[in-house]
């Protein structure tokens, strides 16, 4: 790779690294994190998507990359095109490349976008399922730039087995850009492969689809990005584009620029020693603040952490705890923790009844030394009639829920978490309700010989 040269650039830079992009993927322009209220503009990917355009300005970037998933085609598509012209438009006049291909969600639009806005900055590579190089000319630096874009919905085929070696330039930087799905052999979304990818020639594959970051090999770079602007719990962790520092030697640095104001957080609390309302708030409060202080590491762009918190431990009282989370001071209560705001999306009391011998209990032929029994067969994987039954019920229960009309128009969206009829999810909810059941019995029982 060629030097970079002063000269050329006519520009004195502070730290002389060779090249910088920045690299990102599944912006979704037009979607708002769920769950998430009183954030206003800053809930929106449309806010995080200007963030990255400055940020690429402020550091003085050679060339901005997304793998595909730009804009959500849907009722919010306007805003998502003139949010995606802004910004665009802003990195050109900064002399900013733009290098992208599109994905499963904008393989129709995206051709169409970048056509009528006539960008001379910004590259569509790949288009027509026709793998495209683009060999440009960084800050006086060339490199080459490859990708293949959707042109469906679907792909069910590995696009980079259709690579074409020929076409790259051997003596330059390559960096290749795609949507698809690592590592899934049956996906219906471009399945992608190591062997595939690192035979093809490239320094670096920033991929898109998967919205949870994650780096997969570092020679060749192979990784997701993810989201730029976490969208949904099921994505948790820090999110924003990332850094590529390419030197002298084309040794390639990746980094994280966590961007996105929403951060998403699982919690586990473990409740023993709880036995009033008080106590578990407070307990809650000292958990959510060690888990801001450990988990999540400073950056001045997040604003609010969204928890999905789960409860486990012991306690005498399973419906007591219950009403902790009932009620509607706890669920609409807008914390500030450690300086960020705090949302509780939502809480799983999956606490145990403490019972003094669960054992002997279970001897007893009563209903409470049947639960305590299957509760005991639950936690050993133990199979008895009694839980077989129990366990064909709710499979059935579940299936029934799953294909009910009105659950229909929300399946495919983050509003609800779907239950599959499959044996752990089973096992989980007989194990919670034993332990609850028992639980008031075991009060019930005290009550009266008390
Ligand atoms: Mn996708």
């Amino acid at each position: 790779m060629k030097v970079l040269s002063k000269i050329q650039t006519g520009e004195f830079r502070e730290v002389f690294m060779g090249l910088q992009l920045l690299a990102t993927a599944d912006l979704h322009l037009g979607r708002i994190s769920s769950g998430v209220s009183g954030l206003g503009e800053k809930s929106s990917t449309r806010h995080t998507w200007y963030n990255m355009v400055e940020w690429a300005l402020e550091h003085k970037m050679d060339a901005f990359v997304i793998a595909g998933d730009i804009v959500e085609h849907d009722n919010r598509y306007f805003e998502a095109l003139s949010a995606l012209e802004k910004g665009l438009a802003r990195l050109g006049d900064a002399g900013i490349r733009v290098i992208m291909v599109a994905g499963n969600h904008d393989y129709d639009v995206l051709p169409q976008i970048v056509r009528q806005q006539g960008f001379e900055h910004v590259q569509l590579l790949g288009q027509k399922g026709q793998w495209t190089v683009e060999k440009v000319d960084l800050n006086g630096t060339a490199i080459q730039f490859t990708g293949w874009s959707f042109t469906s919905q679907h792909h069910s085929a590995d696009p980079v087995a259709e690579f074409p070696d020929a076409d790259l330039d051997p003596n330059l930087m390559t960096i290749g850009v795609i949507h698809g799905e690592y590592e899934v052999r049956q996906s219906s979304y471009a399945p992608l492969s190591f062997h595939t990818l690192s035979g093809a020639g490239a320094d670096a594959w920033v991929m898109g689809h998967i919205h949870k970051p994650e780096v997969f090999h570092t020679s060749p770079l192979i990784f997701y990005p993810g989201s730029p602007h976490a969208m949904s719990a099921k994505e948790p962790g820090a999110h924003g584009p990332f850094l590529l520092s390419i030197d002298e030697n084309g040794r390639i640095d990746h980094k994280q620029i966590p961007v996105s104001p929403v951060r998403y957080e699982p919690l586990e609390l473990e409740l023993t020693g709880a036995e009033t309302k008080e106590e578990f708030r407070s307990q809650l409060h000292l958990a959510l603040e060690e888990a801001i202080k450990t988990d999540i590491d400073e950056s001045e762009y997040l604003k609010m952490v969204v928890f999905d918190v789960d409860l486990t431990g012991y306690h005498q009282n399973l419906k007591e705890v219950d009403s902790w989370i009932e009620e509607s001071d706890y669920q609409n209560l807008q914390r500030e923790v450690s300086g960020l705001k705090v949302i509780i999306r939502r809480t799983e009391n999956r606490c145990k009844m403490k019972v003094g011998n669960l054992e002997v209990l279970a001897n007893e032929a009563s209903p409470a030394g049947m639960l305590a029994l299957a509760i005991l067969d639950l936690e050993k994987q133990q199979e008895s009639g009694f839980l077989n039954s129990l366990k064909e019920k709710m499979g059935s229960a579940i299936a029934d829920l799953n294909v009910h009309s009105t659950y229909i128009p929300l399946r495919d969206s983050d509003e609800i978490d779907q239950l599959e009829a499959k044996d752990e999810v089973i096992d989980e909810i007989l194990l919670k309700e034993c332990n609850r059941l028992l639980s008031e019995m075991m009060l019930t029982k005290e009550g009266r010989d008390g």
